[in-house]
């Protein structure tokens, strides 16, 4: 990850590394999930419309091919967490990667106005400007509109900030998060209002950069090529979009958490309390 990288990561909360995975190994990947989705669902990788959603817990448990995503973690990858999280910080999974595949499912993009979220929360007491990262590897080509996971970029800053976590008690739930945000930030309240013509609310959240609070905002779509890795800080708001492509949107996902953090009540440790 080059320094530039790093900075736009902190900026925008997420990075693109095209090429994190060579063609080979993302194809090898790519083959055993389609193998393992067409013995299980009775779909046809050769036949669209046979494709429907395939649930990621098909990948595990009896049957599934040990280890299918063993291999999106290689040097490069494990590089680029050590850069952002520091080397030594962190436990590499035991088993890696949980599948985001989808199929085609609609005529018409649109930028959704529901289901935005964080997976984790952003208590008071956590200190830590990066206590992880969310990975998404692209493991085929995902082109625009073509599924990708919606990231509201700089959102993680306007989460840093927020008054509400110097509250000690804050526990900065995905829910409380989204509350606080849509009172504080327009622009946000706007993106979760169900208005606007798809083509507006696409020039308005993802072709146009907004500005609140000195944070630069828009919607950014992790599209790319098979292969690339966007790399997402953990209190990123995202959210799934339409497949308006004619492809299979097949994205591998894992969560790292630095091992110094704290994010839940349960692990919150004395010595941060009233931080
Ligand atoms: O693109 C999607 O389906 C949403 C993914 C998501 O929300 C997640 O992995 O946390």
């Amino acid at each position: 990850m080059t320094p530039e990288q790093r900075t736009e990561f902190d900026t925008h909360g997420v990075v693109r590394l095209a090429g994190a995975l060579a063609p080979a190994e993302i194809a090898a990947v790519r083959d055993r999930v389609w193998e393992r989705a067409e013995r299980v669902l009775d779909i046809d990788r050769a036949v669209p419309e046979t494709w429907r959603r395939v649930p990621p817990k098909i990948m595990r448990g009896n049957g599934a091919p040990a280890g299918i995503f063993a291999g999106i973690l290689n040097h490069r990858v494990n590089t680029a967490i050590d850069l952002l999280l520091g080397p030594g910080t962190w436990d590499s999974p035991v088993d890696p990667g949980q599948l985001l595949m989808t199929p085609p499912d609609s005529d018409v993009w649109n930028v959704p106005h529901s289901m935005w979220h964080t997976d984790f929360p952003a208590p008071a007491w956590e200190p830590a400007a990066v206590p992880g990262v969310q990975l998404f590897v692209l493991l085929q080509d995902l082109p625009s509109r073509g599924g990708a996971t919606l990231i509201v970029g700089g959102s993680h800053r306007l989460i840093q900030r927020l008054p509400e976590r110097r509250s000690p008690d804050f526990a900065g739930h995905s829910a409380e998060l989204r509350k606080a945000l849509a009172q504080q930030v327009p622009w946000l309240r706007a993106l979760w209002t169900r208005t606007g013509h798809p083509q507006e609310r696409v020039e308005q959240f993802v072709e146009t950069e907004a500005v609140h609070d000195g944070v630069p905002v828009r919607v950014i779509e992790t599209s790319g090529r098979a292969g690339d890795l966007y790399a997402m800080h953990p209190w990123s708001i995202h959210a799934s979009s339409p497949n308006c492509g004619g492809q299979m949107r097949m994205v591998a996902t894992e969560r790292i958490v630095s091992r110094a953090a704290h994010l839940y009540t349960f692990n919150r440790p004395s010595a941060l309390e009233g931080v």
